[in-house]
């Protein structure tokens, strides 16, 4: 198992689209292995291949209290989505900022699962808006995207000034 590198906002390689998985094989469940480690270890609910530098749509999850319920969705598609609701949401690719975002209240989803079968999944609350903000990251959309320009542009001048200091200081 290895811990991979979260890249951090405004990283251009967090724009790029993700291609579907054609085959899940053990190279697939590997990288799922060591995303869940990834996500674990830097207390997130969910994270996509995206964020870790690898443009394949992968995604894993984990909202339990126990962090003994990993969901792991290959190829994952919204095949119906209905309501609106705003709620905060945060990014490990976006450190120390929170902003509240609109998201589809209820959606059902199709997705392959770490064995490869496809199965379907009915999400609300946090799960659903986790699973649309994963989603984003797969086709290169940020939670800041939905922010005025001004606030964008604060956060990103604030992340660029840490991770200045984070360069040299090593
Ligand atoms: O850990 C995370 N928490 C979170 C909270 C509210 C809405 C979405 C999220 S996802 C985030 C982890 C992450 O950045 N996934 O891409
Ligand atoms: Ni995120």
């Amino acid at each position: 198992m290895s811990i991979l590198t979260i890249l951090e906002f405004p990283d251009d390689r967090l724009r790029k689209k993700a291609v579907d998985v054609k085959t899940v094989d053990d190279k697939t469940k590997k990288l799922i292995t060591d995303m869940l480690e990834t996500m674990y270890q830097a207390k997130g609910v969910g994270l996509a291949a995206t964020q870790v530098n690898i443009q394949q749509r992968i995604i894993v999850i984990d909202i339990s209290e126990e962090k003994n319920a990993p969901i792991c969705l290959i190829n994952p598609e919204i095949i119906s989505k209905d309501g609106k609701k705003e709620s905060e949401e945060g990014c490990l690719s976006v450190p120390g900022f929170y902003e509240k975002v609109n998201r589809c209240e209820h959606i059902r989803i199709k997705a392959l699962d770490r064995d490869g079968r496809l199965f379907e999944l009915e999400a609300q609350d946090l799960l659903a808006v986790c699973i649309q903000h994963e989603i984003d990251h797969l086709n290169g959309k940020l939670f800041v995207d939905y922010l005025s320009t001004l606030k964008r542009q604060r956060i990103k001048t604030k992340l660029q000034k840490i991770q200045r200091m984070e360069k040299n200081s090593t």
